[in-house]
């Protein structure tokens, strides 16, 4: 039986009524993303429509999950709510903190060591407050979810951006930062600006070297990074509903790299023989009940263009493998027009590693496909040139893998296999010889490569493949090899050719697992104690962030102007410093440290501007708070991209920065900014970037009138003594002007059970 089934139940006793009364009230046929969001209003039945990109709504989402990296943090502000359980059926995942060196049962034993206080800390909040736990080593959130509780047509949210990898099984799913997600749990609306709808038709059918992957690859090509951005994602067409269920995770999950709030697809047989395989008949049945709910009404996917902002026509016919990268999940690359690209900028074409897994792509139908291709080496004589790493999803998919024997054949390329867990996706990788910091390339099926993301080497070139890419990529070790029509020479000296991979959407013998590594909570937790050691350097309580002073903000220094990508990434690094995302004073020393300060293009390095002198980020915004002086981070276009950690805005708030101010935002950086009490503001005019000095003493005017849609004014004193103003716009409604004025969203919920 599949989990929380009496959730799941109501959700679709009640969807016809509501759906059958928002496509009333809209007096329009209806896209799947208006039935789930109309089904899941706070306040139901829905008595008016919403404005595309205008309106901020009010929503019951049907559960939460949490990833440990993230979950700390969440659930540190969750235990100052006061309530003694969660309010919708929530989950925690152990996935980031399991480095990725010698091998899975190695690596995961290192884990459980040395992060045994957070692990035990995540435990026992879990147990306490009725939430379930996904130990070390059951797999990556997105996979686990996935597998186990994604539904079609339900709204989840989740702390940490590819959430919306569920959109694969027809849900609305959105990351969001852990304020977000205590608020949810605390029985409270959760609350997202009425998103704009992207309708994406894909026609033909995928064949051959192209996968679901190079789907979203060329999506993100056409829309780029930001282009999603306040954009639900809806695919539909004979291609959609041809292509496995799994593989539509995968375009749902990489929906995050174009900013998309989420993506999804409408409920078919796809994702009704994926539900059976994973042991949720009674979740199929059930869907089948309400079938036509759970997908557009016919008239949209007929004439998408009167029911969606902008429509994408796709041909799998024609589709061709891509790579995308470096640095940049964006950079699409036709695989026939590598050899081009990579001569014309100078990328370096030996590959030195290729990594597959991660929670994007290690399905059963991801990892058959390359065992397919890794199969050839021995058949044709190959010798692989590039290492090779597979990180399982789950537990379950591994598990399933090795009994069907791929990882044998994995072995014989002399794959290693990791823990399932992130690790080298999110800088959990102890590759050897990184900190060299040589030039080279890896491929892999993830979804980001920012600069440094994976080993920390500013100089790995990262291009994003589908598995069965990656893997030929490796085997050949060179990253012009087109193997659609490129032959490799053999330890024989003969040219082969390889095959086109093939493989299975589902395991024939079905999926099987010994200990998917599930733990239940406690019926009635309320006799568990939660203990926070204070001398602990991994966790800390916090502290409530002070009220807004009630004045316009005077004389702030300029921390840093950030020039060009300034993702989460660069604001708060991964890798080393996961081990600090429950302690926000020690993280904080991690505060923009990857950002390119505008005026010396060096990252890490800003003037003091009460000492003159050259120092830190971290350590000069320390110096101003210890001083008692404000200051402003200022940034370029799509500021904050990435990932769903709040760290990037809770750290600049507990060191004193007031204000950031930017050319755009991703969404949900900026409104973790908002929650946190942090002013997020955008210029009026994008020249103005250029206005900012470096020593200029800064105000900002107009808060005493805060209020929605209405701009506020920056004066920039420049060290010369001249001035200039300028006009900055926010998007703040009402209820999010009290959060800042109340210094954070947390110390409202906090008065309400004082
Ligand atoms: C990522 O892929 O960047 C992460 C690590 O999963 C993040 C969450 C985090 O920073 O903990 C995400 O995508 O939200
Ligand atoms: Fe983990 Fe990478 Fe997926 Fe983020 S994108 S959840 S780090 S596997």
């Amino acid at each position: 039986m599949a989990f929380d089934i009496e959730v799941i139940k109501s959700v679709y006793e009640r969807m016809p009524e509501r759906v059958n009364a928002a496509r009333q009230l809209l007096g329009k046929p209806l896209t799947l993303t208006e039935k789930i969001l109309y089904s899941h209003l706070w306040e139901n039945p829905a008595t008016q429509t919403f404005g595309r990109g205008a309106d901020y709504v009010d929503f019951a989402p049907d559960r939460v999950a949490m990833q440990d990296a993230t979950a700390q943090m969440a659930l540190l502000q969750f235990m100052q709510a006061g309530r003694p359980k969660v309010a919708v059926p929530s989950t925690v995942h152990c996935d980031h903190l399991i480095t990725a060196k010698v091998g899975a049962t190695a690596d995961l034993a290192v884990a459980n060591d040395e992060s045994k206080e957070v692990y035990d800390f995540l435990a026992s909040v879990s147990n306490k407050y009725g939430i379930g736990f996904w130990k070390p080593g059951a797999g990556i959130i997105h996979q686990v979810v996935l597998e186990n509780y994604a539904f079609p047509g339900g709204m989840m949210i989740g702390t940490d951006s590819h959430t919306v990898n569920a959109g694969g099984l027809g849900m609305i799913a959105i990351g969001v930062g852990g304020a977000d997600a205590c608020d949810v749990m605390a029985g409270l609306p959760w609350e997202l600006k009425w998103p704009k709808l992207i309708g994406v038709k894909l026609t033909g059918k995928l064949s051959g070297w192209c996968s679901a992957k190079d789907v979203i690859l060329k999506v993100a090509g056409i829309l780029t990074v930001k282009g999603g951005t306040g954009c639900i994602v809806e695919y539909f067409g004979e291609g959609a509903t041809s292509m496995s269920c799994t593989g539509k995770g995968t375009i749902c999950n990489m929906g995050a790299e174009i900013g998309a709030t989420t993506s999804t697809f409408g409920y078919d047989e796809s994702m009704e023989r994926y539900l059976r395989a994973t042991g949720r008949a009674d979740v199929a049945d059930l869907a089948n009940g309400v079938k036509e709910h759970l997908t557009a009404d016919a008239e949209v996917y007929a004439n998408p263009e009167q029911y969606f902002d902008q429509i994408i026509e796709i041909d799998l016919n024609t589709l061709e493998p891509y790579l995308n990268g470096p640095f940049t999940p964006d950079l699409a690359t036709p695989i026939s027009k590598m050899k081009e690209e990579a001569a014309k900028n100078g990328w370096p074409t030996k590959v030195e590693v290729g990594l597959i897994g991660s929670c994007t792509n290690s399905s059963y139908e991801d990892i058959s496909r390359a065992v397919s291709l890794a199969k050839q080496v021995s058949e044709k004589n190959l010798k692989p040139k590039a290492d090779y790493l597979i990180t399982p999803g789950s537990e379950q998919v591994r598990f399933t893998i090795e009994r069907d024997g791929f990882l044998d054949i994995f072995d014989q390329i002399g794959a290693k296999v990791f823990t399932n867990a992130c690790g080298p996706c999110i800088g959990m990788w102890d590759r050897m010889g990184a900190e060299k910091q040589e030039k080279n390339t890896i491929v892999h099926s993830f979804n980001r490569n920012f600069a440094k993301r994976a080993d920390g080497n500013p100089n790995t070139f990262a291009f994003v493949a589908s598995p069965e890419l990656v893997t030929a990529l490796a085997i050949a070790g060179d990253l012009t090899f087109n193997p659609l029509t490129d032959s490799l020479t053999n330890e024989n000296g003969e040219a082969v050719m390889l095959d086109a991979p093939s493989g299975f959407e589902l395991p024939a013998k079905g999926f099987a697992v010994e200990d998917a590594g599930y733990q239940a909570p406690a019926e009635d937790g309320s006799a568990v104690q939660v203990a926070v050691s204070p001398t602990s350097n991994r966790l800390q309580l916090l502290d409530p962030f002070q009220a807004w002073e009630g004045t316009d903000l005077t004389n702030l220094r300029l921390l840093i102007k950030a020039k060009g990508k300034c993702t989460t990434d660069h604001i708060s690094m991964a890798g080393p410093w996961l081990k600090f995302r429950g302690h926000l004073d020690n993280i904080s020393d991690n505060l923009l440290i990857g950002a390119i300060n505008f005026f010396n293009e060096k990252a890490n390095e800003v003037v003091n501007q009460e000492t003159g002198k050259s120092d830190t980020v971290p350590a000069t915004q320390r110096a101003y708070k210890a001083a008692g002086i404000g200051s402003i981070v200022v940034g370029d276009e799509n500021y904050g991209e990435g990932s769903s950690r709040e760290h990037a805005a809770m750290e600049p708030r507990h060191l004193g920065v007031r204000a950031v101010l930017v050319k755009s935002f991703a969404r949900i950086h900026e409104t973790n900014l908002k929650k946190q009490g942090m002013l997020a503001l955008t210029f009026a005019d994008k020249a103005d970037y250029d206005k900012i000095q470096e020593a200029d003493k800064i105000d900002i005017v107009g808060l005493t009138s805060f209020a929605p849609d209405k701009s506020l004014t920056l004066v920039l004193n420049h060290a010369d003594g001249s001035k200039d103003e300028i006009t900055v716009n926010h998007s703040y409604n009402d209820q999010q002007i009290e959060w800042f004025k109340a210094g954070g969203a947390l110390n409202i919920i906090r008065k309400s059970v004082a």
